[in-house]
């Protein structure tokens, strides 16, 4: 049963769960339109001469090689500080490709071989410890998927004062999300022994800007593991082959890549990563350190920033993704006349914890400008702020752990663009 709410938005009485989502009534008239006369088959070329071949390790479709992920740096191929962002304008589904899963370096790719690296636990425990890759893969392992989000991701929309007019990839790529596979870290920590001074756990990667965070160590016992495999196959150099710290729901730089060290203190490091790049000032001066969580958000993909909607109206699918670094989505609310008047989406399972989540509405478009909005509320009743709300809490030059509402302007002509509202 569809509710017909403001300016065309389609709403359900069931918001959630399988079965077709969308009534044939709402869809009508958008198949191409038959003729009275039957239809001619149309024998297609490909069916007339011989297969081409595969291969070992299977690659997208040649047709589909626009869909990339996009570097933001003066010289990506170079080592170096490097933001690769997702393009999350051609996601369909909550796991992001492996391929295309953003990446953020900040020294470049180091190349590691396996054989030879080495996890070290040291520290406050009462054995240290060394693990070579062969021992660390016979420990059991967990399976979790996982959305991964840098501190800085839509930075441009935090910073800039007027909308900049880009792909959501480009404004808001610096998320994504797996299956991660590893050894829960509890398992490695437990067999060093640790001390009662043992509070924190300083990690360490083994690339050249030598990336280091310190972590409450209650947290890391009850949540973090030794990621080994993304989406069933072992890790990508981007995300730290061979392994990487994975703490579901916290900012992406505390999941140290290409792991080799973890230090049990009872006090933080103050490494330059935490004291320098993560700490940001609130708009009360005070320092705002150590903010872990990646809160609530949601993007509307489709339509999005720089995509043309066909026709000047008629129907479309409204689609996003919602994640909450805390826990589940709840639900995901969506407006198409700036924020006036909001209609609850279809959230698709799983909905799972600290997961994209994917959410859809039906919309039949009058063809009038909309504005678009999407705004996630998670199981806590967490839910994102507009970003003058989001602006009064933040100095002026403080961008991480935006997650205020992302707008997108529909223009009579079908153009979509990004716009605050
Ligand atoms: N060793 C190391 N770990 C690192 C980084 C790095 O530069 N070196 N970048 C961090 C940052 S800032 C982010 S957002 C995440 C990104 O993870 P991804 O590249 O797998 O998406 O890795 C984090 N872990
Ligand atoms: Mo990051």
């Amino acid at each position: 049963m569809n509710l017909r709410t403001g300016r065309g938005l389609l709403q359900r009485r069931s918001f959630l769960g399988g079965g077709l989502a969308v009534s044939a009534a709402a869809l009508g008239d958008l198949a191409i339109a038959a003729p009275a006369a039957p239809l001619a088959v149309r024998l297609p070329d490909s069916m007339k001469t011989l297969g081409g071949a595969d291969l070992p390790y299977g690659q997208p479709a040649v047709h589909e090689q626009a869909v990339q992920r996009v570097a933001h740096p003066s010289a990506p191929q170079t080592a170096g500080f490097a933001i690769w962002r997702s393009p999350l304008q051609q996601q369909r589904g909550i796991i992001t490709p492996s391929g295309l899963h953003f990446s953020v370096h900040h020294n470049g790719l180091p190349d590691i071989a396996p054989q030879r690296h080495e996890l070290m636990i040291h520290g406050l425990v009462k054995r240290p410890l060394r693990f070579d890759m062969e021992r660390l893969m016979r420990y059991p392992m967990v399976s979790r998927i996982h959305f991964l989000e840098c501190a800085g991701n839509s930075a441009a929309n935090a910073l800039s004062p007027t909308a900049t007019n880009q792909t959501l990839g480009d404004i808001a790529g610096e998320v994504s999300c797996s299956e991660w596979t590893g050894v829960p870290l509890s398992y490695l920590l437990n067999e060093a022994g640790l001390q009662d001074s043992a509070k924190w756990v300083v990690a360490e990667g083994a690339d050249g800007g030598s990336h280091a965070r310190s972590l409450p160590l209650s947290a890391l016992l009850k949540d973090a593991f030794v990621a080994l495999y993304q989406n069933g196959e072992r890790l990508r150099p981007s995300q730290g082959y061979p392994m990487r710290l994975f703490m579901p729901g916290w900012e992406g730089n505390v999941n140290v890549k290409w792991l080799h060290r973890l230090e049990v203190t009872d006090q933080p490091a103050y490494t330059k990563d935490e004291s320098g790049l993560y700490t940001q000032v609130l708009a009360n001066g005070q320092i705002e350190r150590f903010a872990f969580h990646m809160d609530v958000k949601s993007v509307i993909t489709h339509p999005s920033g720089l995509q043309t909607l066909p026709e000047p109206k008629g129907f479309f699918e409204i689609a996003g993704l919602a994640w909450s670094g805390y826990g589940r989505v709840a639900k995901v609310e969506v407006s198409v006349d700036g924020g006036a008047t909001w209609a609850l989406a279809q959230l698709h399972g799983p909905v799972l914890d600290r997961a994209f989540t994917r959410f859809t509405l039906p919309w039949r478009w009058d063809g009038r400008r909309a504005t678009l909005l999407s705004r996630a509320t998670d199981e806590f009743g967490r839910s994102q702020p507009t970003r003058a709300e989001w602006k009064r809490k933040y100095a002026m030059q403080s961008f991480h752990h935006y997650n205020a509402l992302q707008a997108w302007r529909v223009g009579t002509d079908g153009r979509v663009e990004n716009v605050y509202a």
